[in-house]
């Protein structure tokens, strides 16, 4: 009976009885099917966990009116957030109020060397603004319109009042092109929050109106500091090879793949010392995806959403934090191991550029002379992908169109190719740095500690007979006994000798 029964159900029928009360009428012996009184539910318990209530006193900070305390400055209050690549909008302070200008414009961006499009951007970085303020303060912040058509700010995952929240119609009047507007709260929260247009968002923020919003807390916990804190913006583009505006009606084929507007090689690192602590801030406000940003060498802990911090006792060790279209994460670790460790989302789309997506599979193929037919038609003509998508091979070997990074990934350490583009950066440990603001170069590994082409005596030693039959594992089903025994004779000799163990 138990197995038709729902966990709830049976909860309830416990705590009924626990309780000294049965569920059924007649008494315990009383048939399920007999006359029934009226269904008793069972009493709700209290979900109060020892002194953390189940009801927070607010959802959304609080009284709006509450007095604003002084503005929080960097060095001071804070240690600033690097955003590779991106900036830090700057402030001014009037009166005791923290104010910013955001100005939304197009600009001509570069997503790596070999790829620049017309996108929009808030002065002038696309995707990698961030607005860096201190849990508390005031801060008026003016948006500027320079694009051809009306815009609004949101605010996301902030307390506010509901006229600044920036809902293009909803909340407020459209900003029209050569207007700005003014959003003034104060806040009342901290952590890792974004913000973005919210007018016609599907156009404007594939465009690259999207940035962070980081507030610190104004009384930090000792464990709040950290030797390096980070800002990673993820989005995701349609910008079809040869054209220089990105396709922003795309819904699936997304072929460039950025963190702060840019695709490796061009992804700033994140440089750090052996020891440091380190946090790293990812939001998503691409357009359709979902990232599982992935850490090599490592684990983390995600310790905040942008809907606030996780207690401790709710942390669990990830090496993948999925970041889902309009959240952040917050993770934290401790760069005890040196190295260049990737840093990456683990979709293998969202790591290649332009051409790695739309091709037959054609691994193993062998063209003959289709391409030299092909090319007194077809200039240019070539079949690829016959030993997969080596992106940096392939760029040497076919000529690239016009403003396009097909192929591209970067040269390594060892000259060979690293084949990642797309969502992809390098956290640099080094034991000995001259200046966090300034790429390491690439890791020099201590000898004996690289893979390398194994030699003979390892061979040797090993009984390693690179040339012997591929060894076969044997059935581990049980039942298998007679077939098994068929197809050892089929075996290659040297795996007959391990057979029947
Ligand atoms: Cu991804």
């Amino acid at each position: 009976m138990a197995k038709n029964m729902s966990r709830r159900h049976m909860l309830g029928l416990t705590a009924a009885t626990v309780g000294g009360v049965t569920a059924w009428a007649g008494g315990a012996h009383a048939a399920p099917t007999g006359p029934a009184g009226p269904y008793r539910p069972a009493a709700g318990s209290p979900k109060t966990q020892s002194e953390r209530p189940y009801w927070a006193p607010t959802y959304s900070g609080g009284p709006v009116n509450v007095k604003p305390l002084p503005p929080g400055l960097p060095g001071k209050d804070y240690k600033p957030v690097v955003v590779p690549t991106g900036q830090a909008l700057p402030f001014k302070i009037v009166n005791g109020v923290k104010v910013f200008h955001l100005i939304a414009e197009e600009v001509e961006h570069y997503f790596d060397s070999g790829l620049r499009a017309k996108c929009w951007a808030y002065n002038g970085h696309v995707n990698s603004t961030m607005i860096e303020a201190v849990e508390g303060e005031q801060v008026r912040i003016y948006v500027t319109n320079r694009l051809p058509i009306a815009t609004s700010v949101h605010w996301h995952g902030i307390y506010l009042p509901n006229g600044m929240d920036g809902v293009a119609g909803l909340t407020q009047p459209h900003i029209k092109p050569g207007e700005t507007a003014k959003y003034e709260f104060t806040l009342r929260q901290h952590g890792t929050f974004m913000f973005h247009s919210h007018h016609d968002e599907m156009t404007q923020m594939g465009m690259g109106l999207i940035g962070m919003f980081i507030m610190h807390p104004r009384n930090p916990a000792p464990e709040y500091h950290v030797n390096r804190d980070f800002a990673i913006m993820l989005s995701e583009w349609d910008i079809k090879v040869g054209t220089a505006r990105p396709n922003t009606l795309q819904m699936t084929d997304f072929n460039i793949l950025t963190m702060n507007g840019k695709v490796f090689p061009s992804t700033g690192p994140l440089v750090c010392k052996t020891g440091d602590k380190v946090r790293i801030r990812l939001g998503n406000l691409g357009a359709m995806d979902h990232h599982p940003i992935h850490i090599h060498g490592y684990y983390f802990r995600i310790t905040a959403t942008d809907g606030g911090d996780i207690p401790l006792s709710a942390q669990w060790p990830e090496t993948t934090a999925l970041v889902a279209v309009g959240q952040t994460r917050t993770l934290e670790f401790i760069a005890d191991a040196p190295g260049d460790w990737a840093f990456h989302c683990h979709m293998t789309h969202h790591v290649m550029n332009q051409m790695g997506h739309e091709f037959p599979n054609m691994v193993g193929m062998q063209p003959g002379d289709v391409d030299k037919k092909l090319q007194s038609l077809l200039p240019g003509y070539m079949t690829m992908g016959q030993t997969g998508m080596d992106m940096g091979n392939m760029a040497e070997m076919m000529p690239m169109p016009a403003n396009s990074i097909p192929m591209k990934g970067a040269v390594g350490p060892f000259g060979d190719n690293i084949t990642m583009g797309g969502m992809f950066t390098i956290v640099k440990v080094r034991d000995r740095l001259a200046s966090y603001d300034q790429d390491p170069g690439w890791y020099q590994h201590p000898p004996g500690t690289v893979a390398l082409t194994a030699s003979a005596e390892d061979l040797a030693r090993d009984g390693i007979d690179v040339n012997a039959p591929t060894p076969r594992a044997v059935s581990s089903a049980p039942n298998a006994a007679a077939p098994q025994r068929a197809r050892a004779d089929a075996m290659p000799p040297a795996m007959k000798v391990h057979h029947g163990h």
